[in-house]
């Protein structure tokens, strides 16, 4: 099935499920509807269970995944300093619950994406910025380590599969980054893309999804303040799973609008296809704002639990952040 040159409005694709798309590849069906809440039933059940207790986490594993050599000048810009305007009003997770859980497609459609992601070569890198701007340029570790200033900040995070966690991300605000290249008025929207290395990540390799995996902002939703362009967690530098070398994080949007592993950054006038748009533009939004009034159409979006502990929470509206965004919505 050639998915990559449908576009959302070709009619047939909006009858496409993920399970759909999966229906002739059985073993990957199963492996998707018993862990994928991004395209099947399966979700809640299985990822309570998968999330806590019945995962016994393999140290070596998670030891190799966050084995990450970035250059020894990028090295020193960790821990970075925590910026004191952002607290999470809850309890920090637990830096391994994180780990162990996470969604990252390229390499699997299980949580354990830290068991499968050995072959991932996060450096060297470079993110090229590009597109409707006076001045494109190529960034490697050693341009985003030192030319901008890092920060660590405590955003909480809400996948739109409902579960959530707070993490403290090191980073900087992606507006520095899109000033130095100078964007063109003409500049409308901005769009992410993850490395597509079939080589080294076996689910791009097995799957029919419309890789590279991508993502877009309006230009105004990609210069405010909370948009974070981040290469570390709890004060190293990012391990493969969580994204390496560098990821976006947007803690008022659900999870799946925060790319990881980014190659390429583009400013364009028209709105640009989204990966989990393309796949189920029913399900998944371009905006993607969390807003507990509006149902995913498979589950509600009222509550959300926390990885490690499973405490439950009443979804807040931007996640809580509505005072940094809500003027971005009308
Ligand atoms: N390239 C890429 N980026 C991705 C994903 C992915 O599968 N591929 N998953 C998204 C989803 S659904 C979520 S919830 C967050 C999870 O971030 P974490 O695994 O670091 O917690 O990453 C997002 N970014
Ligand atoms: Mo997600």
């Amino acid at each position: 099935m050639n998915f990559i040159s449908r576009k959302p409005w070709d009619p047939s694709l909006h009858k496409l499920t993920e399970e759909s798309v999966y229906r002739n590849r059985t073993q990957h069906r199963r492996d998707f509807l018993a862990s994928l809440g991004h395209g099947s039933i399966g979700l809640m059940a299985s990822s309570l269970l998968i999330g806590c207790n019945e995962h016994k986490p393999d140290q070596k594993k998670l030891k190799a995944a966050a084995d990450i050599q970035i250059p020894k000048a990028s090295k020193a810009a960790y821990p970075a300093e925590r910026n004191q305007a952002f607290t999470y009003g809850r309890d920090e997770t637990v830096q391994e619950q994180a780990a162990i859980y996470t969604n990252f497609y390229e390499f699997s459609t299980s949580k354990q994406t830290y068991l499968y992601v050995d072959g991932f070569t996060p450096t060297p890198w470079e993110v090229k910025v590009d597109g409707l701007c006076d001045k494109p340029m190529t960034f490697d570790l050693d341009d985003l380590h030192s030319r901008f200033p890092l920060e660590e900040r405590a955003y909480r995070h809400r996948c739109v599969e409902t579960w959530a966690m707070c993490v403290p991300w090191t980073g900087f605000p992606l507006q520095a980054l899109l000033k130095q290249v100078e964007p063109e008025p003409g500049a409308k929207y901005v769009q992410f893309e993850t490395f597509n290395r079939p080589t080294e990540a076996q689910n791009i390799a097995d799957s029919s999804f419309p890789w590279p995996y991508t993502e877009g902002l309006t230009i105004e939703e990609a210069m405010n303040d909370l948009t974070f362009l981040t290469t570390g967690i709890y004060g190293e530098p990012l391990p493969r799973q969580h994204g390496a070398p560098i990821r976006i994080v947007l803690p008022w949007k659900y999870g799946f609008k925060s790319i990881k592993s980014i190659v390429r950054i583009t400013l364009t006038a028209k709105k640009p296809d989204t990966f989990w748009n393309v796949v189920n533009p029913r399900e998944y939004g371009f905006e993607a704002n969390v807003d507990p009034g509006v149902p995913h159409p498979r589950w509600s979006q009222s509550e959300e639990w926390m990885l490690g502990t499973r405490e439950r929470f009443p979804t807040v509206k931007y996640n809580g952040y509505g005072d940094y965004v809500a003027k971005l919505y009308g």
